[in-house]
């Protein structure tokens, strides 16, 4: 039997609203893959979620995760990374990735900290310039529009976006971070967003189409970037596998709508992650 895949996550726990290590724990695992996890912080709920939000923050005890897993040897298939609590986490995770990175591991860095044109409450723009040390340590990178933009130090552009607009905005990133690219949250007109992809080899940008629910549903980044690596570490092209996160994303977005719950508390993968599985068999 092939040995199996190991992923370290690098997230917070958010008690309550789906999103980071609550559901890439999940959406991994049923890709047939070990999830380790190095928490960034715990929170009561995450930050868009209404109320007197607790949070701990883990900055100082990621450390000893890094140096108990150092003194285990462990090996990583892929570095993961996603919502941190604060510069001094990005650094932290650059040297985790620098002790830890094989020459058969992938990184993927989702840089977490923004959406819709604002930064994620607690964040500025000085938390944007250190995810750009991050982000060029990565071999996959998976921002929505905003962090793009705010990665390049730009001001946020609004939809619609055009081909030309977001061919240039891939470009641009590939040349700053040196890696591939995925860009999510394109809207293309009332009807339609997109997620767009590129590898360092390919000559050109490819686009993955989808129909736009209207909403703002939250944690549905975290869902497409946690697949995107289970996809990528299943043997999937990087096409491939953003278009596996898109039918999971996709499904789990529609099936909150059917549902009526809050947008704010998470979208329902779990009901996505049979087919999710089958999928990458
Ligand atoms: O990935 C989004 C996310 C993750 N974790 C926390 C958040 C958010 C978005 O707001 O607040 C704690």
């Amino acid at each position: 039997m092939e040995r199996q895949k190991r992923v370290a996550a690098v997230h917070d726990i958010s008690g309550f609203g789906k999103c980071s290590l609550t559901v890439a724990l999940p959406v991994i695992s049923a890709a047939g893959i070990e999830v380790s996890v190095l928490p960034t912080a715990v929170l009561s709920a995450h930050t868009a979620v209404p109320g007197n939000i607790f949070c701990r923050d883990l900055t100082d005890d990621m450390e000893h995760f890094i140096s108990h897993w150092d003194e285990l040897g462990l090996h990583f298939d892929a570095i993961y990374t996603g919502y941190l609590g604060s510069a001094k986490q990005a650094e932290i995770v650059c040297d985790f990735i620098d002790r830890f990175r094989q020459p058969d591991t992938l990184v993927i860095v989702d840089p977490a900290m923004a959406d819709n044109g604002k930064m994620y409450s607690l964040f500025d723009m000085n938390f944007a310039r250190s995810m750009l040390p991050l982000c060029q340590k990565a071999d996959i990178i998976v921002p929505n529009i905003t962090e793009a933009l705010f990665l390049l130090e730009r001001e946020y552009v609004s939809g619609p976006h055009n081909m030309d607009f977001t061919d240039e905005l891939v470009d641009s990133l590939q040349s700053l971070c040196g890696c591939d690219v995925v860009l999510t949250g394109i809207s293309c007109d009332e009807n339609t967003m997109a997620v767009a992809c590129r590898t360092q080899k390919a000559g050109q940008t490819e686009y993955i189409n989808n129909s736009r629910i209207p909403g703002t549903f939250h944690g549905t980044g975290d869902v497409f970037a946690s697949a995107l690596t289970a996809a990528r570490l299943s043997g999937r092209t990087l096409k491939e596998s953003a278009e596996i996160a898109v039918q999971l994303t996709v499904g789990s977005i529609k099936r909150t709508a059917a549902g009526g719950t809050d947008h704010k508390y998470g979208v329902d993968f779990e009901r996505g992650l049979w087919q999710f599985a089958d999928m990458l068999k």
